[in-house]
């Protein structure tokens, strides 16, 4: 009892420095919170990692690089972008997690970001540490050259701080195959070397690995069937609602599909489709992969469909899960009431941190199954992970052979976080269990490595 006292104590405090640190990191005081508010148990048994200062260390990246990003317009006009990479954690593989451009991209999101990366890694079971990096960049409206010209100014400056066995990144919102293609030309131009394990991502006639486009939003599936299989209730015959229109939300309800459930909504930053039939995937694959459009031309396109401005409202929308797949806090309480008013009866966070604190306390307080990002998001990462060592054995496995380790490793994220909320009395708190799962591991690496 006196050491959770202690320990608890010492999580406060770590908080209240992050806070009075960096005041205007929002994003990153909520992951630090969500955090600190489940790892106790885990520092009441080791006394010891207090007097490390571990968790200082933790929350404080191991590098943050950023840099100027000037490329030229298609009319011929300067730009300038700035351009980060958050190194957080080393301490079980290299960095590794992707790149965000994105307006809205600042320190705040990058370390919310790459800290909740160093967790879900340690979830993959894979020798990945944690990082995050990324751009102010709006890949939106603008030409392929354009596009390009902005990847090979960032990767010209990226290129020294990353390396296959240094800090491998990948995509993330607004970085999907088109980027990651035109980052590792200029990577490999830069080297005069064909390290195809810098990057993943990547298309596959040049060292990608089959089921990574699919993989964040297959895994989800896979790990949000698990959680309801094993509480008794299963998948088949349920109704989805999913946000974003992006490659999480697409690859979410091919899955869903698949495995007998039935989608009926997805977003973007403008609105919502509800779509009663079910999401025609057809359709939304060709207006926002090969057209690049907006989600709000699928429903003047199909008969049934309705939108609705306001990408918040597709929580209004009665469905038996749902799975915010487009990005942070875009969840929040009222929204929460909406879903638990409506019947929902779990939620899967494909997104990273998607649910507000107070909207995952409501889901619990309510009797909501929630799988959180970091355990049921995993499925991205790991396939990065697959694609490194693919990359370094110099071969390719089949759809197959990838899928079903993707299957394994989901269910094995479901099992480390149920046995740990189990083991430190907070059954079903996935949330709680895969902290501590993620953490438990980082930490004996960390101790083990000495103050570094
Ligand atoms: P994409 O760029 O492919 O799609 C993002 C989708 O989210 C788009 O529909 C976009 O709409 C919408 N969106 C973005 N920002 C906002 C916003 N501020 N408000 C409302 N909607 C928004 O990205 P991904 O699908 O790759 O990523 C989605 C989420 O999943 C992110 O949180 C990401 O961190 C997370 N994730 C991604 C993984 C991956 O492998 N790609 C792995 C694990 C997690 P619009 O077009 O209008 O911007
Ligand atoms: O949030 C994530 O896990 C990702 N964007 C995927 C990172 C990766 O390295 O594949």
């Amino acid at each position: 009892m006196a050491d959770m006292e202690k320990a608890k104590a010492y999580c406060e405090r770590v908080l209240a420095e992050i806070i009075k640190r960096d005041p205007d990191q929002p994003e990153f005081h909520n992951t630090c919170k969500e955090v600190l508010g489940t790892i106790t148990p885990v520092l009441a048994e080791h006394p010891e990692y207090e007097e490390a200062c571990l968790l200082e260390r933790f929350f404080e990246p191991e590098r943050v690089i950023t840099f100027r990003v000037p490329w030229v317009d298609d009319a011929g006009k300067v730009r300038v972008n700035r351009g980060f990479r958050v190194q957080m954690s080393s301490a079980i593989g290299p960095y590794k997690g992707g790149l965000r451009f994105h307006p809205s991209v600042n320190l705040s999101i990058l370390k919310f970001l790459a800290t909740e990366q160093i967790l879900k890694n340690s979830l993959s079971g894979l020798p990945i540490g944690g990082g995050k990096g990324g751009s102010d960049f709006d890949p939106k409206g603008k030409s392929d050259c354009e596009v390009m010209k902005f990847c090979q100014s960032f990767m010209t400056e990226l290129s020294r701080h990353i390396g296959p066995d240094v800090d491998v990144p990948a995509g993330d919102i607004g970085v999907g195959g088109r980027e990651i293609g035109y980052l590792y030309g200029q990577y490999k131009r830069i080297r005069n070397a064909y390290e195809a394990g810098v990057l993943t991502g990547k298309g596959l006639s040049f060292g990608g690995s089959l089921a990574r486009t699919e993989a964040t939003g297959y895994g989800l599936l896979y790990f949000v069937e698990c959680m309801l299989n094993d509480n008794g209730i299963g998948l088949k015959g349920k109704t989805v609602s999913v946000s974003g229109s992006g490659n999480v939300a697409t690859y979410a309800i091919e899955k869903a599909y698949q495995l007998g459930a039935k989608p009926i909504t997805c977003s973007d930053s403008n609105g919502y489709v509800v779509d009663p039939e079910g999401i025609d995937l057809a359709l939304l694959k060709q207006i926002k992969e090969v057209e690049r459009g907006r989600i709000k031309e699928y429903a003047e396109r199909k008969e049934g469909a309705e939108y609705h401005e306001g990408c918040a409202g597709v929580w209004t929308v009665k469905a038996d899960v749902a799975l915010p797949c487009a990005t942070q806090n875009e969840l929040n309480l009222e929204a929460a009431q909406a879903l638990v008013a409506n019947g929902v009866v779990a939620v899967g966070e494909g997104a990273n941190m998607p649910c507000t604190l107070d909207a995952i306390a409501y889901f619990q307080e309510n009797g909501v199954y929630f799988a959180p990002a970091k355990a049921a998001n995993v499925g991205g990462v790991s396939v990065s992970a697959l694609e490194m060592s693919q990359n370094s054995e110099r071969l390719s496995w089949t759809f197959e052979e990838v899928d079903q380790r993707l299957k394994d490793i989901m269910i094995n994220s479901y099992k480390q976080a149920k046995d740990a909320a189990e083991h430190y009395g907070m059954p079903k708190n996935y949330l709680a269990g895969a902290n501590i799962a993620g953490f438990q591991k980082v930490a004996a690496a960390m101790f083990a490595q000495g103050i570094v």
